[in-house]
């Protein structure tokens, strides 16, 4: 029996975003190749009875979906052993309430009660660019196709701040494999979702330039450590820390680390950045954590943990070095 995605029905999606027929195709066979383990809960998983064709049952409503916090047994996702760490674990209460979010307001504390009613479903992700197959993944079929894992990760904002979270994700590699960027993608550039209608701090911050937009080097996003996370303490990222999906790169300063993303886009031209594009002597394109360059206003060579509020050295590339440092030499 061959494993199939269940695909939620064409008629949820705007027609101008449902995925080719030569995009699905091409997704079938990647996932056929991960095999059945790859793809989760049973549950999830349609065994075809026709030669292999998709199935495009939806398995269940949107109701559904949000009353059942393991999103249908997805979440927690096996914690990966590959990624330890030197502190104690954030509590989630102090995560979740300390928050760096400009669309929702500057202020940490109250970015979780301004996007409370954010709605992150339904919700697609458009990849685009210079690649061989452009695709448009719902959220729910992505996240359900992808083998998310839980990976504990040092997290490091520019401000000098870090926590240490559990993350629900996969290896940006694995997207990147499915759209097969052409020969000349050298970057990808993240953009955030634009909902000035739920995002108070985009009405009332007219001189940031929304929506926000991030970028890595095609090295850099296709390294180990990347990942697409969709969830953190064990269930779907709550609006505040960016549902419901966002990028995670531990080794480099918070802001690369892009919100409630919508549009993946492969380039042959480094893209600018939000914070960059603010402040080119504060923030750079490669902004990896560094104890030895201070912010022009502040040192970088200690960051305090919040909760606790101890204060620990910063470590070169946040303590991933062993990861990434090849990426820079
Ligand atoms: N779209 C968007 N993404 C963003 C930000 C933002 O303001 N908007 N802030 C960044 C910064 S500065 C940090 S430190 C982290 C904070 O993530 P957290 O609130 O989940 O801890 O998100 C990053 N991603
Ligand atoms: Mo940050």
């Amino acid at each position: 029996m061959a494993p199939n995605v269940i695909l939620h029905p064409r008629w949820r999606i705007p027609e101008r975003l449902a995925t080719p027929e030569s995009a699905h195709l091409n997704r079938r066979q990647f996932l056929h190749g991960m095999g059945v383990a790859g793809l989760g809960a049973a549950g999830l998983i349609a065994c075809s009875a026709s030669g292999g064709q998709a199935q495009t049952e939806p398995v269940s409503d949107a109701a559904s979906d949000e009353i059942d916090e393991t999103a249908g047994g997805l979440y927690p996702a096996e914690r990966s052993p590959l990624h330890t760490l030197d502190r104690p674990l954030t509590e989630e209460r102090v995560a979740a309430t300390h928050n760096n979010f400009y669309e929702f307001t500057t202020d940490k504390s109250r970015v979780a009660g301004l996007a409370r009613d954010f709605t992150p479903r339904p919700w697609q992700v458009e990849v685009t660019g210079m690649v061989d197959n452009p695709m448009t993944f719902d959220i729910d079929e992505l996240e359900r196709a992808m083998p998310l894992e839980e990976r504990l990760y040092r997290f490091r904002c520019v401000e000098a701040w870090a926590m240490a979270v559990p993350w629900t994700g996969f290896p940006l590699h694995r997207l990147i494999a499915q759209v097969q960027p052409t020969s000349q993608a050298r970057f990808i550039r993240f953009v955030t979702v634009n909902r000035p209608s739920e995002m108070p701090g985009i009405r009332s911050q007219s001189w940031y330039s929304w929506p926000y937009y991030e970028g890595l080097s095609m090295d850099e996003a296709m390294n180990e450590l990347t990942l697409v996370a969709t969830g953190i303490y064990g269930h779907r990222l709550p609006p505040q820390h960016g549902a419901p999906i966002r990028i995670v790169v531990p080794w480099k300063y918070g802001y690369k680390s892009i919100k409630s993303i919508v549009r993946i886009e492969f380039t042959d031209e480094q893209p600018p950045t939000f914070w960059n594009d603010l402040a080119p002597t504060e923030y750079g394109f490669v902004s990896n954590v560094d104890p030895t360059v201070p912010h022009p206003r502040w040192s970088q060579a200690t960051e305090r943990l919040i909760g606790s509020g101890d204060r620990v050295p910063t470590l070169p590339y946040n303590g991933y070095g062993e990861w990434v440092a090849q990426l820079y030499t």
